[in-house]
């Protein structure tokens, strides 16, 4: 645990974005976790992101369970909303908050046991509702702050740091969210910047379910030869599907690509997603075949990473149940509390 206090003062030429703010202030407190932990680079990637969308931190709400990944909203984010939940608990908590103000862009950030293992009914019932929210897990393959016990994402044959090999098939938590209705889903690796910047970006201006899930190696369980969520495997077996950049509604739209090579996915928000294909036969848009390609790259033990899925159209949870555009919070008892007549001709229909 470090007690120590980052330092306040910066120097005075350090970039701004539209806001006037500078990178430092999307940080968060000093990290107490493992020096070289791939949480630690997820939270810089978000700090990134916020910073480089020009978001007001106190426009977003940060949700996590229990676990290292959990603790890492303390270090992004520092003059955010914030609330630390029970273990597997993040995604109800998430969805309350939302419902109460939908004014606030949500980040749910979880662990591989946080959402698959005890959170795995929470996670099943955030994704089919649709909650506008980006949603990362951290996914180490075990439980980092328990000491290093398997997870439920662990694969099947992966050895454990004490040399237990896991018996028990892994959960895939794309393949789980591609199936209950996620309108955003990626993979990325905690190592690759270049890639999990963007799609953050993305994820963030979705309008719906968004779920990215990255491979974030636990460099003091998970970090051998026998992982498959280790730095040195997840390098060797990755796929990825698209490389991607994200274009806010200002940017220059430049065409310093091949025609055929890139697709625009235009958001509702006006910004733009700018997919550039590395493969031709991925289609971004259909969610079967994301699935199905996917499938077929684990079958050959590779790690298939980018962005997987996108409905540019996606609805939420707020248009399905038709609430009302001024945030639940917001509401007076004028308009909560419809009146005692109203309550006695609703009586009487009952009677
Ligand atoms: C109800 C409950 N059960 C068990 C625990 C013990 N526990 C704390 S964190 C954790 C697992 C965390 O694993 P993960 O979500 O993958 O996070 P990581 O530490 O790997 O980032 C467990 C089992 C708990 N805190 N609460
Ligand atoms: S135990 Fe693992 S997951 Fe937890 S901080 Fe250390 S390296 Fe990260
Ligand atoms: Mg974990």
């Amino acid at each position: 645990m470090t007690f120590l206090a980052k330092p306040k003062l910066h120097h005075p030429g350090l970039p701004t974005n539209a806001l006037g703010y500078t990178r430092r202030d999307y940080e968060g407190a000093i990290s107490t976790l493992c020096a070289g932990c791939g949480h630690d680079s997820i939270s810089a990637a978000i700090v990134r992101a916020c910073f480089e969308l020009d978001l007001p931190p106190h426009r977003i709400a940060k949700l996590s369970g229990i676990g290292c990944s959990s603790k890492t909203p303390t270090y992004f984010l520092g003059a955010s909303h914030g609330f630390n939940s029970v273990h597997g608990r993040m995604p109800s908590v998430l969805t309350g908050a939302n419902l109460a103000n939908r004014e606030l862009i949500y980040l749910g950030v979880s662990g591989d046991g946080d959402s698959a293992s005890i959170g795995l009914g929470q996670f099943a019932h955030v994704m089919r509702r649709g909650v506008n929210m980006v949603y990362i897990v951290e996914n180490n393959g075990v439980y980092g702050l328990t000491k290093g016990q398997f997870s439920a994402t662990s694969d099947k044959g992966a050895k454990s740091k004490r040399g237990v090999t896991n018996a028990d098939e892994a959960i895939d938590m794309i393949g789980m969210a591609l199936q209950l209705g996620a309108t955003f889903v990626a993979r990325s690796f905690s190592g690759d910047k270049a890639q999990l910047v963007p799609l953050i970006k993305g994820a963030m201006t979705h309008g719906g379910a968004a779920f990215i899930d990255v491979i974030s190696p636990c460099v003091t369980f998970n970090n051998h030869g026998g992982s498959t969520k280790s730095y040195d495997y997840v390098r060797q077996h990755n796929e990825a599907v698209s490389r991607i950049d994200f274009m806010t509604p200002g940017d220059e739209i430049t065409t310093d690509y091949a025609p055929g090579e890139v697709v625009d996915v235009p958001h509702s928000d006006g910004s733009t997603l700018r997919l550039r294909k590395l493969h031709a036969d991925y289609d971004p848009t259909d969610r079967y075949a994301a699935l199905a390609y996917m499938n077929q790259h684990a079958a050959r033990g590779e790690v298939v990473t980018g962005l997987l899925y996108l409905d540019a159209l996606a609805t939420d949870l707020h248009l399905a149940l038709n609430t009302c555009s001024t945030p639940l919070y917001a509401l007076d008892e004028g308009a909560l509390c419809p009146g005692s007549a109203a309550l006695k001709g609703i009586n009487a229909a009952l009677r």
